[in-house]
């Protein structure tokens, strides 16, 4: 059994950070004091991550700062664990002051089933912490190299098995999280333990893991977690609503790096079936073996998914075989037909009803006659159900009653909210990420671009008649994938300002990675590019061919996947 990578080449600086951390405290408390920046160090912005928050700024004045000679326009970013998307009223009610109060006043639903706060200055981080645990509620392990926010099917009604997905998501999060006090002592201003610094980090040791590591719970028909780009993908299997265990899928990731080969994405590969009883050992010992055999000499080659091609999946699945005493059953039958969220009002047959919200891009805020910030917090206040954000960036109200019906529609009426049928065709099934303004590392508009680009889809789209037609359409400002482009059947992922790499022939359920089709085009170009291929779909395609893979099958692809 390997406990640890044998390799001659230097470790990465994180991992000397993470080492000489003192269980990831560093000097963040006294950078938090220290009011003449905003921004903190660069090695406690490193280990900040791990307390669920990253150091940013506003890329939109940045030049111009520099040009008056001001530090740039530092704030922070901070995302919530919220483990199978769910929340109460009275949480709801608390994040969004915590967003007025605390943030830029507004909230951001991510792809990750959770909420990000952008915008926080320095002296309202700690004041947004503490709020948050009020709410009970934290962020520690949002971010950095560790378990992240597990991520699982939540709709009440399209799955009976909602409550215990849920609850496998806190129970996996819980298991995985990191034991150092440092969150507690730092936000919550608890006293230091006596093992304060040195606390035992059983299960990652002093150095954690060597990147980020996802796990996502998908419950067939519905694959809204894309459970094939997680590192630990699992697959429910249910048999007359009961779960009988579940298919386990290791080694998927989304991010690349353009012009490196070297990096590329990738999907999960399904390698057996545990039962429930088993499942937290085996998610346990999937992250062991990460942790023992991953690359920490080179953080873009670090991923579950490189250690397995590195290592060969035989050698994986043996791996794990030995170190949980017994083998994986035989992988389930099971099919994925879609994605997409049921948008709108469903009800469950238990007199419940249940009201998904397309949210555009996941951003919660008022703008103009669109106030959703402030409808869904006077929402909160009547509400008796909970809320469930959804890994399409989207929200689900959930558990309301038929009295209770028209008075959540009247305040999304009154609030300027548009209507609760929810948008059909590309804008239904349409996620972006953040990319600018804060986003450090986008080359491209994600966010800001959806709503025109959307548009001009659908101006050529509504007079070949495929308005209504779901067609998956994802945007990313880079190729790291935070939108999970390289899985829609049309990916656009940012290459330089206003310049995308446009990928066809994903898999409308995200059973298949799409392909290059034309590189360095502004949006524009992308739409002129994309027209003809409509016109051909609306006139050639077979009964109820998704667009993804008809361009496939009438020979539109020159291109393997790829990750150039
Ligand atoms: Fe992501 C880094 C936003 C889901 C792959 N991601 C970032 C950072 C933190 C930028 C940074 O490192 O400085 C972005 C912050 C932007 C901002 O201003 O908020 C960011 N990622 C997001 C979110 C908010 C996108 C969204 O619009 O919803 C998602 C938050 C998830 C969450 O709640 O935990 C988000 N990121 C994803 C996903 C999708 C998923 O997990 O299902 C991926 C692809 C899957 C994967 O991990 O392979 C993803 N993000 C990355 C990567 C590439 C990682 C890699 O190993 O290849 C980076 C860059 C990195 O880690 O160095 C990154
Ligand atoms: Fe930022 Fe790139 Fe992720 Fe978009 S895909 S949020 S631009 S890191």
């Amino acid at each position: 059994m390997s406990k640890s990578i044998s390799t001659a080449r230097a470790l990465t600086e994180e991992e000397t950070l993470k080492a000489h951390s003192r269980r990831l405290r560093g000097t963040i408390t006294e950078g938090l004091a220290d009011l003449v920046t905003g921004a903190l160090a660069e090695a406690d912005a490193k280990l900040l991550k791990f307390h669920g928050a990253y150091g940013q700024d506003d890329r939109d004045v940045r030049v111009e700062r520099h040009g008056q000679r001001l530090e740039p326009a530092h704030g922070f970013m901070v995302r919530v664990r919220l483990p199978g998307g769910v929340c109460t009223p009275a949480q709801w009610r608390g994040l969004t002051a915590l967003a007025r109060a605390q943030a830029a006043g507004a909230l951001r639903i991510t792809t990750r089933q959770t909420m990000q706060f952008h915008g926080v200055l320095k002296p309202h981080l700690k004041p947004l912490m503490a709020g948050l645990g009020a709410l009970g509620l934290d962020s520690i392990a949002a971010c950095g190299d560790v378990n992240r926010n597990v991520i699982g099917h939540n709709h009440p009604a399209t799955s009976a098995v909602h409550g215990e997905i849920v609850n496998l998501a806190a129970a996996l999060s819980a298991a995985f999280l990191p034991r150092t006090g440092a969150y507690r002592e730092i936000w919550w201003d608890e006293p230091p333990g006596a093992e304060a610094g040195a606390e035992d980090e059983p299960l990652y040791g002093p150095t954690y893991l060597p990147r980020k590591f996802k796990i996502g719970i998908a419950v067939p028909p519905v694959n809204d977690v894309d459970v094939l780009a997680q590192d630990l993908g699992l697959i429910a299997i249910v048999e007359r609503d009961r779960i009988m265990g579940f298919n386990v899928a290791v080694g998927g990731g989304m991010g690349t790096t353009h012009g490196d080969r070297t990096t590329y994405p990738r999907l999960a590969d399904v390698i057996g079936f545990c039962t429930p009883e088993q499942v937290l050992a085996v998610a346990e010992q999937v992250l062991r073996i990460q942790r023992d055999a991953g690359d920490r000499t080179n953080r873009r080659h670090a991923r579950l998914k490189y250690t397995i091609d590195n290592r060969g999946l035989a050698w994986f699945k043996g791996e794990l075989s030995e170190r949980l005493g017994y083998a994986l059953g035989a992988a389930r039958d099971y099919r994925f037909t879609t994605r997409g969220d049921r948008l709108g009002w469903v009800e469950d047959g238990e007199g419940r009803l249940h009201l998904t919200l397309r949210v555009q891009a996941g951003r919660v805020r008022d703008e103009g006659a669109s106030r959703l910030l402030t409808a869904l917090a006077e929402i909160a206040r009547i509400h008796e159900g909970d809320f469930r954000l959804t890994p399409n960036q989207n929200l689900t109200i959930a558990g309301v009653s038929f009295t209770q019906r028209p008075v959540i529609e009247g305040l999304l009426v009154h609030h300027g909210v548009a209507g609760p049928a929810g948008p059909e065709g590309v804008r239904g099934h349409a996620i972006a990420c953040v990319a600018l303004p804060t986003c450090g590392l986008a080359m491209a508009e994600a966010e800001r671009a959806l709503p025109g680009f959307l548009e001009r889809l659908e101006a050529v789209l509504a007079p070949l008649g495929l308005d209504r037609e779901a067609i998956s359409v994802r945007l990313s400002g880079c190729p790291n994938g935070c939108a999970r482009p390289r899985l829609a059947e049309i990916g656009l992922v940012g290459r330089s300002l206003g310049r995308y790499q446009l990928y066809l022939g994903g898999g409308f359920a995200g059973e298949r990675l799409n392909a290059l089709y034309r590189g360095n085009l502004t949006l524009d170009e992308v739409v002129t590019a994309l027209a003809p291929l409509f016109a051909d779909y609306a006139a050639r395609r077979h009964g109820a061919e998704r667009f993804g893979d008809f361009v496939i099958r009438a020979g539109h692809m020159t291109s393997a996947p790829d990750a150039s």
